[in-house]
C-alpha cells in the first residue's frame, strides 16, 4: 500500500505517527512536508517542519515544545544574545544547531534539500520517507502593518517566523505570500508520490501556512486533482478552534471562517475545482461540503491509539483498508 501524506509541523508529525503505526513493512508512506517555514538564521538554514517530522518520528523531539530537541541546552543562543546578535527572538538549541550545521554545509556544497533530508534521516530513521515539497526556495512571508512605524500607515513583509515567533501573529496582518513559489518545482519523487499513491491524506495541519504553502508549489494541485487515489483531509479545526498553533489567525487573514466546514469548502471538492474527495471532522462538529464525503470521527490526537484510529478512518474514507 502506498500512502502519501501532506504535512506541516507539530500536528502533522503527530498524525504521521498514527499512520506509521497502522502500516506494515511492505507499505510505503511518503510525507510531503511544507518548507514555507524555512528560514536563514545566524547563517544556518532552519527547516522547522522537516525537523519536527524527523525528530518526532525519530524519537528526538521535545514533546512539550513540539519543536526542537528533547534534553536541549541553550548556551549558543545565550552567547549569541550576549553578542547582541540579531535576531534574539528565535531560539536555536545546542543539539538542534548540529542539524542546521550539517544541512547548511550540504546546501552550500550544492546538495538539494531532498538529499540533505535523506542524509539527516539516515541518522534519525523516521520509518517513512520525508520529502520537502520543493528543493527550491518557497518561503511564507507575511504582509503586516509595520510595527516600527508609529503612524501605522506603512506595511511591510516579514518572514513567517518573525510573524509567528516574535509577534505571535498579534499584529495587524494583511496577507501571506509564498516567496519563490512561482519559480519552484516539486522535489524529485513528490509528484509521483501523489499520482502513484493508493491514498493521499491532508494531515490536520494549518490549512494556510502549511497545506496552503504546499499547494502553492506549481504542479501539486493538479497532481492532487488527477491522481487515481482518493484525497482525504482531516480538519485541524475542532469545535470552531484550532487544536494548536495559529490556524485561526491565518484563516481570518484570508477571510475563511475558523470552522471545519469552512476549511473543507476552502479545500473544495475534486469534482468541482478543489482537491478533496473526503473530509474528516471531529465527532462533535457538523459540516456540509458539496461533493465531498464528510465523516465525523474523534480528531483529538491525545494518545497514539486515538491518532491511529484517526489515520485508519482517513484511509477507510479513501477506500484503503488495512
Ligand atoms: N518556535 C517558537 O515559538 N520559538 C522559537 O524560538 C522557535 C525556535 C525554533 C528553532 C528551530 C525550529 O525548527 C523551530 C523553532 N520554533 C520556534 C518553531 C517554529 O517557529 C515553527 O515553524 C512554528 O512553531 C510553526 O510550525
Amino acid at each position: 500500500m502506498k500512502v502519501t501524506v501532506l504535512v506541516g509541523g507539530v500536528g502533522g508529525a503527530r498524525f504521521l505517527q498514527g499512520v506509521k503505526s497502522l502500516l506494515g513493512e511492505d507499505d510505503e508512506i511518503t510525507a510531503i512536508v511544507n518548507v514555507g517555514d524555512d528560514v536563514w538564521m545566524h547563517g544556518l538554514r532552519i527547516c522547522p517542519d522537516l525537523d519536527t517530522c524527523m525528530y518526532t518520528l525519530g524519537g528526538g523531539i521535545d514533546t512539550e515544545r513540539g519543536w526542537g530537541r528533547v534534553a536541549e541546552t541553550w548556551h549558543a543562543r545565550d552567547e549569541l544574545a550576549a553578542y547582541g546578535a540579531d535576531p534574539d527572538w528565535f531560539g536555536l538549541g545546542d543539539r538542534d544547531i548540529a542539524t542546521h550545521l550539517i544541512r547548511s554545509r550540504m546546501l552550500r556544497t550544492g546538495y538539494p534539500l531532498s538529499a540533505v533530508t535523506e542524509a539527516l534521516c539516515n541518522r534519525w530513521k523516521p520509518g517513512l520517507r520525508l520529502l520537502p515539497v520543493t528543493d527550491d526556495r518557497s518561503e511564507t512571508h507575511v504582509v503586516v502593518t509595520d510595527p516600527e512605524d508609529p503612524s501605522g500607515e506603512s506595511q511591510r513583509a516579514i518572514h513567517f517566523q518573525e510573524w509567528w515567533v516574535r509577534y505571535r501573529a498579534q499584529i495587524e496582518t494583511h496577507s501571506f505570500a509564498h516567496i519563490g513559489a512561482e519559480q519552484a518545482s516539486p522535489a524529485p519523487g513528490v509528484l509521483e508520490a501523489i499520482v502513484d499513491a493508493d491514498a493521499v491524506i491532508l494531515a490536520p495541519s494549518n490549512p494556510v501556512v502549511s497545506v496552503g504553502a504546499i499547494l502553492a508549489v506549481p504542479g501539486i494541485r493538479s497532481a492532487l486533482r488527477t491522481t487515481a487515489a482518493k484525497v482525504v483531509g482531516l480538519s485541524p479545526i475542532v469545535d470552531d478552534k484550532p487544536l494548536r498553533g495559529m490556524a485561526d489567525e491565518c484563516l481570518s487573514v484570508i477571510d475563511v471562517e475558523t470552522t471545519a466546514e469552512a476549511v473543507g469548502k476552502y479545500y473544495g471538492a475534486r469534482s468541482d475545482t478543489g482537491i478533496l474527495d473526503g473530509w474528516l471532522i471531529h465527532s462533535t462538529d457538523t459540516a456540509t461540503v458539496p461533493g465531498v464525503d464528510v465523516r465525523s470521527v474523534p480528531l483529538l490526537m491525545t494518545d497514539p491509539e486515538t491518532t491511529a484510529r484517526m489515520a485508519a478512518a482517513a484511509l477507510h474514507c479513501a477506500g484503503v483498508d488495512l
